[in-house]
């Protein structure tokens, strides 16, 4: 089964997407290659570098030509390496399962479930804003639904969204500039989610990103804080480059802790893992090496009661999402997937056979992936380069966004 035909497909409908499209025996895969705001360097990195080296490889041999690709570069690990070979992973997973005519998940050990708990992003400018945007989750069926909502005295704030379903946070020409304070949030996270328990219960899950901006003595006072709103998850509570932070954060808090969606091998979060630190792993099939690489890390965290929680976010393309839910299916220790919805635009051009129901998804059965690229509509839409926020305190200090 030799690979005649390599394509890195670079569109934008509606956000920016790379995708990558492998052909062999007339038969072809897809795999995701999106990293936002960054994405035409890893579109080089395949076009320039990796494309000529699959050209009359066996396209079954998905593990060796991943080890081929990670070893013969010599430069390991990174973002723009890794979401390479993750698309390289996952298109050959999706030929592979095509070729057999199954869907993916069943080469992956079969169905471990009957379908995927996903969360949604509920966003509001203020609380009763948040309140309402719950509540419009709830209604949709959702179980588990994320909570973000603007703070007082901020002018703007990660995870709100500007209005309707769709958060987008990437912007053309500059990066925007969000504010931050520390004790602003930290004095006004618990009321949030003391009027959100308040409104709906205990039954409904609730999460909650605070996006790599708190230090760890912070981030243990926020979980302590929260503990009586039994969170599903408080997320990125601190940069995880320093894996050993997250020690003093456990040591305060039982606030479950997720982290992961930018890590990209299993090596970011060894520690964490390994001395019970996070609740649940999130790293994503993107940006992590893909399929093969992600189970490797659910493997590992399996042994040590930490779940798998995998980055959706709409900047992760139709193709990823996909990916994510044959492995969510399959793999025994899943948690919850993340599931921001796609915007129309992006929906024509990669339409899938993954479906929404009362709170989870399944991602379908036709084989492979169940998911496809109209190439004659991404054409449509050319890229237009976009940049995430970055993220300044009250003084101009900058932060982490
Ligand atoms: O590209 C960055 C986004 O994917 C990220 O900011 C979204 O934190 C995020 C999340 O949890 O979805
Ligand atoms: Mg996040």
């Amino acid at each position: 089964m030799k690979i005649t035909d390599v394509k890195v497909i670079v569109c934008g409908p509606a956000r920016n997407f790379v995708t990558l499209k492998i052909v062999a025996d007339g038969i072809y895969g897809l795999g995701d290659a999106t990293l936002n705001g960054r994405e035409l360097s890893v579109a080089s990195y395949l076009t320039d570098h990796v494309v000529p080296l699959l050209i009359g490889r066996d396209a079954r041999r998905i593990e060796d030509i991943w080890q081929y690709l990670y070893k013969g570069a010599y430069w390991r690990r990174g973002p723009v390496t890794m979401s390479a070979i993750a698309a390289v992973d996952t298109a050959l997973w999706d030929l592979k399962a095509k070729s057999l005519n199954v869907p993916l998940y069943q080469l992956l050990g079969g169905a471990s479930r009957d379908a995927v708990m996903v969360y949604g992003h509920a966003s509001g400018a203020d609380v009763e804003d948040t309140v309402k945007a719950v509540a419009h989750y709830v209604e949709l069926g959702y179980k588990a639904i994320r909570a973000q909502s603007g703070i007082p005295g901020l002018t703007s704030t990660y995870g709100v969204g500007r209005g309707g379903m769709f958060y987008e946070p990437a912007e053309k020409k500059a990066p925007p500039e969000n504010s931050w304070s520390t004790e602003h949030y930290m004095t006004f996270i618990p009321k949030l989610f003391e009027r959100l328990r308040k409104e709906f219960g205990p039954e409904v899950h609730l999460l909650h990103d605070a996006h790599h901006r708190l230090t760890p003595i912070e981030a243990a006072r926020v979980g302590k804080s929260l503990e009586s709103y039994h969170l599903f998850w408080l997320e990125d509570p601190t940069p995880a480059e320093l894996q050993e932070s997250f020690r003093l954060i456990r040591q305060h808090t039982t606030t479950p802790l997720a982290v992961g969606e930018i890590f990209n091998t299993i090596f970011d979060c060894q520690q964490l893992i390994e001395e019970q630190l996070i609740d649940y792993i999130r790293t994503t099939v993107v940006h992590a090496g893909g399929i093969s690489h992600l189970r490797k890390i659910a493997n590992l965290a399996e042994m040590y009661q930490v779940r798998t929680g995998s980055h959706g976010a709409t900047d992760l393309s139709p193709v990823c999402m996909a990916a994510a839910l044959h492995f969510d299916l399959s793999v025994h220790n899943f948690g919850v997937q993340e599931y921001m919805r796609h915007a129309p635009e992006t929906d024509a051009v990669f339409p899938h056979a993954y479906y929404f129901e009362n709170g989870f998804m399944h991602p379908g059965e036709k084989p492979g992936l169940g998911v496809d690229i109209d190439e004659a509509l991404a054409a449509k839409y050319p890229y237009d380069r976009a940049y995430l926020p970055v993220n300044r305190k009250l003084d101009g200090t900058m932060h982490n966004w």
